[in-house]
């Protein structure tokens, strides 16, 4: 997960400013309570919403939050955009549960391959 965490911050350091700024209304968007953080709650209903279901099991939430206090700081919101982005994120077929080990990506090949996301099957 550290690796993907990385990514994600590079990821997120190389958007143009108006992308950052989508990533923050983004952000914004999902914190309903304004709280600053993303909770389960908000998470869940931002996916169902936006027709992302597959990012909707727990299993994923968990791996994102980084200091385990149950719900997403912008920090650990961009891992998620990153990985939504990418669409490299992985998950069991069977039981959908996210599958952080089996995630090989690096930020260099990412922002080299101009068609990141669309073609990279493991
Ligand atoms: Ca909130
Ligand atoms: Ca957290």
């Amino acid at each position: 997960m550290e690796q993907i965490r990385r990514a994600a911050g590079a990821y997120y350091e190389h958007l143009s400013e108006n992308n950052k700024k989508l990533a923050r209304k983004t952000f914004k968007a999902m914190d309903k309570n304004g709280d600053g953080q993303i909770s389960l709650l908000e998470y869940v209903d931002h996916l169902k919403k936006n027709k992302a279901t597959d990012f909707i099991h727990q299993s994923i939430l968990r791996a994102l939050d980084k200091d385990d206090n149950g719900s997403l700081d912008f920090g650990e919101a961009i891992v998620l955009f990153y990985l939504m982005q990418s669409g490299r994120a992985l998950f069991c077929k069977s039981c959908n549960t996210f599958l952080v080990e089996a995630y090989f990506s690096c930020s260099q090949c990412f922002f080299n391959d101009d068609s990141a996301g669309s073609t990279n099957e493991i």
